[in-house]
């Protein structure tokens, strides 16, 4: 498994890098440095999105439990360090299951053993994957039980629309899910969106400029990681806020028997996130089954929770 992201890692960042304008797919942030530097993101003072969705859940949890079957297996794509789920497993009626995966195995396998202590009940089966490719439901879980979708974080926002409805699509036909409860980052003032995906502390900075040192680690790569600098800005007409990596000078990267040159200011496309209105994003979930939505906010609607049924 290991060999194969390694091989898919070098792959992608070739790939990427030959492309005009260049880029880098942002699922390659969360190594275990880029997970640890996320985690941190997640408590910064700008970025809202973790602690107003955290809110939103922790107020609703009990009408979202409500809403579900008694007994669900709740499957958590990308669950990274579990914090949220902790907050829905709380309010659940008798969860026959929990499966977190991650593209970060050790990473996951770790919040995983820590969320088992504090549900020692509860049958947990983290999964190793890379969810943009595929969803597998592990042997121990019972194929009878509801599944219910968590994908929390505003994660669907990194995909192009298109992109997002298919992978909305594929995670209920592989699953078999029931329901799906999902955040969603909203549309607001730019000044706002931008001081997220830019902070005073840089950390933001040190998270998408460990991609270049990431590709150094593994892909024997030399990328000079203070000859580039951390872009932040939000795309009005595409409704998203993009971060680049910008190039302060020319200068040439060699990485695993390539070079790739840059002049001064060039910049990689490390990553998107789009921002939805709640009538824009229901309409997109329709567009792949997922139907009869209900919809929570917080006071400045910063962020949208939504329960869809299949
Ligand atoms: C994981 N994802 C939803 C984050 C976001 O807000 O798009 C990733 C992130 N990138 C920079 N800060 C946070």
């Amino acid at each position: 498994m290991l060999e194969r992201l390694d091989t898919q890692f070098r792959d992608s960042v070739l790939n990427g890098l030959s492309q005009d304008p260049k880029t880098l797919e942002p699922k390659w942030f969360y190594d275990a440095e880029g997970s640890a530097l996320f985690d941190q993101i997640c408590q910064l003072p700008e970025y809202y999105p973790t602690r107003t969705e955290a809110a939103i859940l922790q107020e609703r949890a009990g009408e979202i439990a409500d809403a579900l079957d008694e007994g669900v297996v709740l499957y958590e794509p990308g669950a990274g360090s579990l914090r949220k789920a902790r907050i829905v497993l709380d309010a659940l009626k008798n969860p026959a299951g929990f499966v977190p995966t991650d593209i970060s195995a050790t990473h996951l396998h770790r919040a995983a053993e820590s969320l088992s202590c504090d549900f020692p009940d509860l049958p947990i089966d983290p999964v190793g994957c890379d969810f943009t490719k595929h969803l597998a439901m592990p042997a121990a879980i019972d194929k009878d039980m509801p599944v219910t979708l968590f994908f929390p974080g505003s994660t669907i926002g990194n995909f192009e629309p298109r992109q997002a409805e298919t992978l909305l699509r594929r995670f209920r036909q592989e699953t078999g899910a029931v329901h799906l409860l999902i955040g969603v980052d909203l549309v607001k003032n730019q000044e706002t969106l931008v001081a997220a995906y830019d902070d005073r502390a840089g950390v933001t900075a040190a998270f998408n400029l460990n991609l270049l040192k990431r590709i150094n680690r593994e892909l024997g790569g030399d990328f000079s990681v203070d000859r580039f600098r951390h872009i932040a800005l939000f795309n009005e007409r595409k409704s998203r806020i993009e971060m680049h990596l910008e190039s302060l000078g020319d200068q040439s990267v060699g990485i695993a028997d390539r070079r790739f040159d840059f002049v001064a200011g060039e910049r990689i496309h490390t990553e998107n996130s789009y921002k939805y209105s709640p009538e824009h994003f229901t309409e997109l979930a329709a567009n792949t089954g997922w139907g009869n939505p209900k919809f929570w906010t917080d006071t400045k609607s910063l962020f949208g929770v939504f329960l869809f049924t299949a």
